[in-house]
């Protein structure tokens, strides 16, 4: 696929910084950029868009070849089935993936992504080595598979390789399960500066992550954080489960979040991944940083993980974004309608993640999650903004459902509709990547996944 030079957009109706406008033209420079937005113009001359436009969201938190096991853990063991055992089965799958089930694997998980309106995503990749937990040939095989699959699916890719070094607080050795994603620090910077050139020319952002506080020591953090450039987002699991959360008590005394703030200065650059179990003032202390949380609602369900306190971090001007993460689902408006949902729930109430009297709970949300992605995608700038990335969603103008409403109801419309999949056209950096629901390399991406499930036997 091949950028067309110079393109301009028309949409009836689009949702721009500064809220929805109608009969907009968006112009795409070459280099994929938006170079001008002009409101209350004619269509003439312009690509007439299919429907309601809005931004691309970015995806913060994602592990592609967990796909490969989605709603194939759901048969009942001995009766306490928890985060740790469904992990034992993760484990199994990891010690099976060559580097070509890898690409096939997050090739089509990004495909899925795309037609569920996210534009680009934040991998978290941990599963670095050979299945016998050495280095492969070229110890960054695994990372470039990576790359090779986000080629594949045109997808906007930033790359976290991850830090592991524990398998639990106080520096426990790792155990047999986790050895495909061991480093020492020297290891890690290796692996990290060799990524710089080929994620330049892929055009993906390099970022990186810790795993979480058990699979790192403070003074790692410090030696890791101190060689890496100023600008890379950081991020890492925290305080997930309640048995993380005791873990960190017995071990230091501190809470997760508490401790990572003792050991780290988080600031704007940081995801912290879950934040699940937080008390008050570990919410106060987050918002404050400026960090990013990162939630992934259908996952946390998935693993019986708890309910982030959304609606207090929101009113302390917390910034979050939502990622699939082990991908039980793949679309925006699943992880935003259960993000709300998992609040009122709780609550007993309705309309929880909403700004003010009046504000659409959806474009709270997905204001929030625009915001919030880019944030910790370490992409400057989101939305529909000149000099941005052209990446944008184009909803399905022919849905009865989204050609009735306006405005903010569009989104409320899609997220809590339960309309099925009204993605219709997606472009990422002035390319489209999906037309009509259509990606045009679609049928190889999913003959390649197909046959690495048959070898996998998942
Ligand atoms: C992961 N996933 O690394 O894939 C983790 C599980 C762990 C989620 N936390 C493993 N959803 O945290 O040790
Ligand atoms: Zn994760």
């Amino acid at each position: 696929m091949v950028a067309d030079n110079h393109q301009l957009l028309f949409a009836e109706r689009a949702l721009l910084a500064d809220g929805w406008a109608e009969n907009v033209i968006l112009a795409v420079g070459a280099d994929g950029r938006i170079s001008s937005i002009e409101r209350g113009a004619g269509a003439s001359g312009a690509r007439r868009l299919g429907g309601p436009v809005i931004p691309a969201l970015a995806n913060l938190h994602s592990h592609a070849f967990q796909r490969a096991m989605a709603g194939l853990t759901d048969v009942a063991g001995q009766g306490d089935d928890s985060f740790w055992t469904w992990r034992e089965e993760m484990y199994r799958l990891v010690s099976l993936l060559t580097p070509d089930d890898v690409v096939a694997i997050a090739a089509k998980l990004q495909v899925e992504l795309l037609k569920g309106g996210f534009g680009r995503v934040a991998e978290f990749h941990y599963l670095h080595h050979g299945p016998d937990g050495r280095p492969y040939a070229e110890p960054a095989e695994m990372s470039l598979a990576m790359l090779r699959a986000a080629d594949l699916s045109g997808i906007g890719l930033t790359l976290l390789p991850v830090f592991y070094a524990h398998s639990d607080f106080g520096g426990a050795a790792p155990t047999a399960g986790q050895r495909r994603f061991i480093h020492d620090v020297d290891g890690f910077l290796t692996l990290l500066h060799g990524l710089v050139e080929p994620c330049r020319v892929a055009g993906a952002r390099l970022g990186l992550a810790f795993h979480s506080l058990r699979a790192v020591t403070g003074d790692e953090i410090a030696a890791i954080v101190k060689a890496v450039p100023e600008h890379a987002p950081i991020h890492i699991h925290v305080a997930e489960q309640e048995r993380e959360v005791s873990a960190s008590i017995a071990h230091s005394g501190r809470r997760p979040v508490e401790r990572l703030y003792d050991m780290a200065d988080v600031d704007e650059r940081w995801c912290l991944v879950h934040a699940t179990h937080v008390t008050d003032l570990e919410v106060a202390m987050i918002a404050g940083s400026g960090a990013v949380v990162g939630l992934c609602p259908t996952t946390e369900a998935d693993l019986g993980d708890g309910l982030f306190p959304a609606t207090d971090f929101l009113a302390a001007d917390g910034r979050f974004g939502i990622g699939t993460d082990s991908h039980v689902a793949t679309s925006v408006a699943d992880e935003l309608r259960l993000l709300e949902y998992g609040q009122r729930l709780r609550d007993r109430r309705r309309n929880r993640m909403a700004s003010r009297p009046g504000a659409s709970v959806g474009r709270t949300l997905f204001d929030g999650a625009l915001a919030g992605g880019a944030q910790a995608s370490g992409v400057a700038g989101a939305g529909l903004v000149v000099d941005a990335p052209a990446d944008l969603v184009v909803l399905d103008g022919r849905s009865p459902y989204l050609a009735a409403v306006q405005g903010d109801a569009i989104l409320d419309r899609w997220i809590f509709g339960g309309l099925g999949s009204v993605v219709r056209d997606v472009m990422i950096g002035g390319r489209w990547l999906v037309e009509d629901g259509r990606h045009p390399e679609e049928e190889a991406i999913d003959r390649a996944f197909a046959a690495a499930l048959a070898r996998l036997r998942a």
